[in-house]
């Protein structure tokens, strides 16, 4: 149950609006389909919400994020001739799962890019 997995187990790291798409899931090639989500960076998971009310809601103790990313063991990258985007970066988790983000703005791209490298890093699988 979500809102009682995040109820004091969970702060927010880094919290905005991001292009994504999953294009890999256990390990099975996607049919690309981007989307806007509200993306949530906690210490153990990126968390995609609908948007930002959808978030809000889940905390008040109702809904779910739409893609939960577990970051332990995780890559996180380039996604250089994945996509015709520019400032695309893929995640790529254990389970054989990857997701595309992107942000038009190179400086907002590259700073989810910092952050979600600076939760690997200190995840015990990195
Ligand atoms: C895809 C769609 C994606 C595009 C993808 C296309 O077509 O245009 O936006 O990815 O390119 O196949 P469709 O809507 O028909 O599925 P990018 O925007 O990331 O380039 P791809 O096949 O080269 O991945």
């Amino acid at each position: 149950n979500w809102p009682q997995l995040w109820d004091g187990h969970m702060c927010v790291l880094k919290e905005g609006p991001l292009n994504r798409t999953k294009i890999t899931e256990n390990g099975k090639r996607l049919r690309k389909n981007w989307t806007i989500s509200h993306v949530i960076l906690t210490e153990l998971f990126l968390l995609f919400f609908k948007d930002a009310k959808s978030f809000v809601a889940m905390k008040n103790g109702s809904g779910r994020p739409e893609l939960c990313v577990d970051l332990n063991g995780a890559f996180v990258y380039p996604a250089d001739k994945v996509s015709s985007r520019k400032n695309v970066y893929v995640i790529s988790t254990v389970l054989g799962t990857q997701v595309l983000f992107q942000n038009e703005c190179n400086v907002q791209a590259q700073s989810w890019l910092y952050a979600i490298q600076a939760v690997i890093s200190n995840l015990p699988c990195n």
